[in-house]
Parts: structure tokens; sequence; C-alpha cells
């Protein structure tokens, strides 16, 4: 028989135990378990929001990464879709891409006059026998996919940052120029025709211990014709395993893209990091290669690992993140480098 000490000692394991099955955690970043939405920056937020809509019904991530960017691609005033900063000509041009837990991929690119091509990406993934669809091709996919095509013109916000970014016609990143112009949490319209968010990256596990993740962005503002980022290329804006976790990238794509960010978190934390790790081990990486010159740029990770555990990193101050789970939903500054 078992003494009333030992019996307690092992119910109370048995509870927690039972807790830790349904609702993982560790110390550090919170725990969050499953399921659990992550995203880049202040949109994030609204975007968890609605990715939270089917992760708690016990929807597919692949579902909830889709939907829950979608409504920043939506917004027609904000940095991400066809309101969104154009490149140097006054073109806006769109990169997104989606993975499942099957390795199952799609991207597009240079991408005109498309309002959802995070919906487009998943067409290509689920659709045709490709996984990178670009130019006039993506967008001759997407109208016979019934795509509708949207009138070629530039939001109030666009318009006027164009006009101004005119004046000295000099292309250069800038460092969180987000959160600079816009505080701790920025709503979706903005007032001044000076705002230069790109991105939005989410990566969700869901009620099945499913991972996926999409990325969508007008790529950075003013960039060069024909200039693509990180944001829709596999293994460099966006990567998911599903034995380990998933990751998205945001900031100075051309960075991400020389060391295969997203995909260097996740090999980080099939070593065993933790998702924080993972990603400040990566930023390092960049730090290393740039140099000096990393001051003059920002690149950010955020993570989720097969647990349900979350965690984010940045070279610089400023990068923000959302995170959503049964328990938890906040906004948070991210840990950064210099
Ligand atoms: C790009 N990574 O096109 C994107 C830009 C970005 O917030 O993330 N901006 O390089």
């Amino acid at each position: 028989m078992l003494g009333r000490r030992k019996f307690l000692h092992n119910s109370l394991l048995g509870s927690v135990s039972a807790l830790a099955t349904n609702h993982e955690w560790q110390t550090g970043e919170s725990v969050v378990g499953k399921p659990i939405v992550i995203s880049t920056w202040n949109e994030g937020k609204p975007a968890n929001a609605v990715a939270w809509q089917i992760l708690q019904k016990g929807g597919r991530a692949l579902d909830a990464v889709e939907a829950g960017v979608m409504i920043i691609e939506d917004s027609q005033n904000c940095c991400v879709g066809l309101g969104a900063n154009p490149d140097r000509d006054g073109i806006v041009t769109l990169d997104a891409c989606i993975m499942d837990e099957h390795f199952n991929c799609g991207a597009v690119a240079f991408l005109e006059r498309i309002k959802h091509p995070i919906s487009v990406a998943r067409r290509v993934m689920e659709k045709t026998p490709h996984v990178f669809l670009v130019g006039a091709g993506a967008q001759q996919f997407a109208i016979a996919e019934g795509f509708p095509l949207e009138e070629q013109k530039l939001s109030t916000n666009a318009k006027e940052a164009y006009e101004n970014w005119l004046k000295k016609s000099e292309y250069k990143p800038a460092v969180n120029i987000e959160n600079r112009q816009h505080g701790p949490y920025a709503p979706l319209q903005f007032e001044n025709g000076d705002w230069n968010h790109d991105t939005i990256g989410m990566v969700a596990l869901d009620t099945n211990g499913n991972l996926s993740g999409s990325c969508t962005t007008s790529g950075m503002g003013f960039k060069m014709r024909g200039r693509v980022g990180d944001s829709p290329i596999i293994g460099a804006g966006l990567y998911v395993d599903n034995e380990v976790g998933a990751v998205a990238a945001t900031g100075q794509g051309e960075d991400v893209i020389r060391i295969c960010g997203s995909h260097t978190v996740v090999e980080f934390m099939r070593q065993g990091l933790s998702p924080e790790q993972a990603c400040k081990k990566t930023v390092e990486r960049i730090f290393k290669i740039k140099g000096a010159k990393a001051k003059d740029i920002q690149v950010g990770f955020i993570a989720v690992n097969k647990k349900g555990q979350v965690g984010a990193f940045a070279l610089q101050k400023g990068f923000t993140y959302a995170v959503k789970s049964k328990d938890a939903e906040y906004l948070k500054d991210a840990k950064f480098l210099i």
C-alpha cells in the first residue's frame, strides 16, 4: 500500500504531468502550449486575433496563418498589401509564402494588383506541381484561379510617402521605421504618409500539434524594380519543420537570405536550443557577417517549437511581436543584440 505522503506526491505528479500534456511551459518566454500563434510587429496582434478564431475551434494551423495575415493584406492604408509603399517606379509589388506541416510550400513574388498574395501562394502550393511563381506568371495564375485584378493605384499614404521619397530618390533601408513612427501599438490606419512597415510573418501550432507558417510583404519601400527580399523565399523568410518548429523573419531581406535565416533558426532548435536562443544565435551570425554595418539594418525572427514554446530575437531594439494562446495575449519588445 502507498503511504499517504507517497500517495500525495504521486497524485501531484500525476496532475502536473496531465497539465504538462495539455499545456506545456517553461521559464523565460512564457509557455504556452497548444494551440498558439506568434506574429511579427504590432500588426501581429489583430492578425493573431483572426488566426485564433480558427485555432481555438481546433482548426488547422495552415488555415489560421493564411486567414490571420489576410486581414493585414486587406487593410488598404497599411504597411502590407496593395495599400503599401511602392517600388522606386511607383508600383506596389507583393511577395508571400506559406508552408504546412508536410513540407508542402508555395510562394509568389513580384506580384502586382492582386490583393491576397498569401492565398495565391497557397494555391501554388495546392494546385500546381511548383513551389514558386513570379511576376506576370504569378498574376496570370492568380487571375486563372479567380482572384480579381485590382486597380493599379497607390493608397493615400503610399502616394504621399512616394512623393516625399521622390524628392531625394534615395534608397536607404531604415531600422524599425514602423515603430519609430507609430509607438508601441500601431493601429491599422495611419495618418501620415511616412510609414514604412512592410511585412507580417506568422507561425502557429494547432491543437493537433501541427505547425504552419505564412509571410507576406510589399518588400522594402522604394526598392529597385524587380527586387525580391527574403519574405517569399522558403528557408529565408519562413520555414516549417513539423518535427521541430516554425520560424518567420522580418527586416533587411538581403541579410536574411544570405544565411537562410528561418531554416537556420529551425536547425538550432533541432539541436535543442529554445526558440529564443535559436533566434539569437541566428541574429549573431548576421551580426558577425555584417560587422560595423550591422547598426544600419534590422533583422528579427519569431519562432515556435513543437511543444508550443515561443521566442523572438532581433538585431536591434524596436522589433515587436505578438503572441496569442488560451491564457496569453501580448505584444512584446523582442530582446536584441546591439
Ligand atoms: C524584405 N523582409 O522585403 C522584407 C522587409 C520587412 O518589415 O520585413 N519589413 O526584405
